[in-house]
């Protein structure tokens, strides 16, 4: 049987296989009959395709799949849909963007494959220009004959609230690239499509790790997936009766484009730095250091010889004696490199703004963050596949998402105080385990709870946690249902011809 990744993106003619995790099939229907409506009063014309592709939420790994290391995430229902249709050669050479949201205006750019992602101006239709982009690339690298550049008229309708660590960027990217690639009645390996989208979404200026889109594209409904990365692979993983995911939103925002320098994009030449430390203390030369050690897993190896002195077989091992507890200043890594910090990350724009914005670097915590996060990640799919009972499975489980909160917290720093309100807050109500999810600094908390126990942890939490700030206006009684629910895997991105 052909494995999962190595088939195509699925092409539906209704919707049953994709929302079938129990949830109402009727809501989903509304969805796509609006979208197909609104388009033609929008654009005049019928849509040629529709795409969909869902956010998801990451269970462990969190911070580590730039590294290269493996995450487990799962994907919820929540995604974007897109209405795609494309011009005729005597039509406008336009991308028109339109969102079923008002929040959201039209955004129109040339049809040009070749345009730049204007940084500086951040508009939300960027994210479609980057599926655009990373499409052309994809084509011209793969030799798929396109025909004419022509113009694309476009809807989005997303329902994965922004900002909140459930991946709505990568949602929409990899709607937008499935829909231009269906469009063009291209389709491929979805471990293809999880890389080339992946590439596409750097285009906005973040130096993410290919997890959300690996997830995007190739979930399966009913399981969370282990996402091992060079090459992208998904390997399903079936957790345990018993338990459901909870997933609560700290109504703190994350908006990882406009403060890439100072947090994501941060941690991500924190690592590369301390990738390069660790290298040339373990004996390589700066210049192969710069060179070759890109990433904390670049020089796992070495660490972990290291560890095999000293008895361990722990690559933290190597962490504690070779790098320095307080944060390093540029000038101590360049006296260790050799080599000015901005001629080291010269060809990366991204990572000269955060080399600006900061003002030390703390290799020690983010390496054994990585490290430890990593092993952790193992950790959670061996205990899957344990044979102990399920309870104890979950409690296992509990214990290594509460691990990994820690980690997240203290080590990378990658919290704040409402997360960590809201994680006291999950425990405090029962939670078998919880921690912070996606990116952090805002956003979405992710709680392991007893099945049995759901409606009334999530109604405890909504009095100690949500109704104060009701009551302070940040959110309204209406809307919490999308900002506090449980849910099971969903299926992954998929085309739709109806
Ligand atoms: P969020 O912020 O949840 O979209 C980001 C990255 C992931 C991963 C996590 C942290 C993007 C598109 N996604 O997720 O690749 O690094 O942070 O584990 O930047
Ligand atoms: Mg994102």
């Amino acid at each position: 049987m052909a494995k999962h990744e190595d088939l195509p993106i699925p092409i539906y003619t209704e919707l049953e296989p994709v929302y079938g995790d129990g949830s109402p099939l009727e809501e989903a229907q509304l969805r796509f009959q609006t979208l197909k409506s609104k388009f033609a009063d929008v654009f005049g014309q019928a849509p040629d395709i529709f795409a969909r592709s869902p956010g998801r939420v990451n269970l462990i790994g969190e911070h580590i799949d730039y590294e290269g290391y493996s995450v487990l995430p799962m994907a919820i229902r929540q995604d974007t849909i897109i209405a795609i249709r494309k011009h005729r050669e005597d039509e406008p050479r336009e991308l028109r963007i339109a969102n079923v949201n008002d929040k959201y205006p039209l955004c129109t750019y040339p049809a040009d494959p070749n345009q730049d992602v204007d940084l500086k101006n951040h508009r939300w239709g960027h994210y479609f220009i980057c599926g655009y982009k990373g499409f052309y690339e994809f084509a011209r690298l793969k030799k798929i004959e396109l025909g004419a550049v022509v113009g694309l008229d476009v809807l989005v309708d997303g329902t994965v609230p922004t900002g909140s660590g459930l991946s709505s960027s990568a949602a929409f990217v990899c709607s937008a690239t499935i829909a231009i690639m269906a469009a063009f009645d291209v389709n491929s390996p979805k471990k293809e499509i999880a890389q080339l989208t992946c590439e596409c979404e750097r285009y906005i200026g973040t130096q993410s790790g290919g997890m959300d889109q690996a997830i995007s594209v190739m979930a399966k409904s009913g399981f969370a997936e282990l996402i091992d990365f060079n090459p992208i692979r998904a390997t399903d993983v079936q957790l345990p009766a018993g338990g459901t995911f909870v997933i609560a939103h700290s109504l703190a925002e994350s908006p990882k484009a406009l403060t890439a320098a100072t947090n994501y994009n941060n941690r991500v030449v924190e690592c590369r730095l301390a990738s390069i430390v660790l290298g040339i203390k373990l004996g390589m030369a700066p210049k192969e250091a710069i060179s070759k050690a890109k990433t904390l897993s670049d020089v796992e190896g070495m660490c972990v010889s290291f560890a095999g002195t000293r008895g361990s077989s722990d690559p933290g091992v190597a962490v504690k004696e070779f790098l320095k507890e307080e944060p390093y200043t540029a000038d101590d890594i360049e006296n260790i490199t050799g080599e000015a910090l901005t001629s080291v990350f010269s060809n990366s724009t991204s990572s000269l703004d955060v080399l600006k914005a900061a003002k030390h670097f703390k290799l020690f915590q983010r390496a054994s963050h990585v490290y430890s996060e990593a092993r952790r990640v193992y950790a959670f799919r061996d205990v899957v596949l344990s044979d102990v009972s399920d309870e104890e499975k979950l409690k296992q489980l509990g214990d290594l998402m509460n691990d990994s909160h820690y980690s997240c917290s203290v080590l990378y720093e990658c919290s704040c105080p409402e997360l960590e309100e809201l994680v006291k807050n999950c425990r405090d109500h029962g939670a078998i385990g919880a921690r912070l999810t996606g990116a952090g600094w805002g956003g979405c908390a992710v709680a392991l709870v007893k099945e049995s126990i759901v409606p009334q942890f999530i109604l405890n939490l909504k009095e100690s946690f949500y109704q104060s700030r009701i009551e302070k206006g940040i959110v309204s009684n209406t809307d919490l249902g999308s900002y506090v629910f449980a849910s099971k895997p969903s299926s992954g991105a998929a085309i739709f011809k109806f």
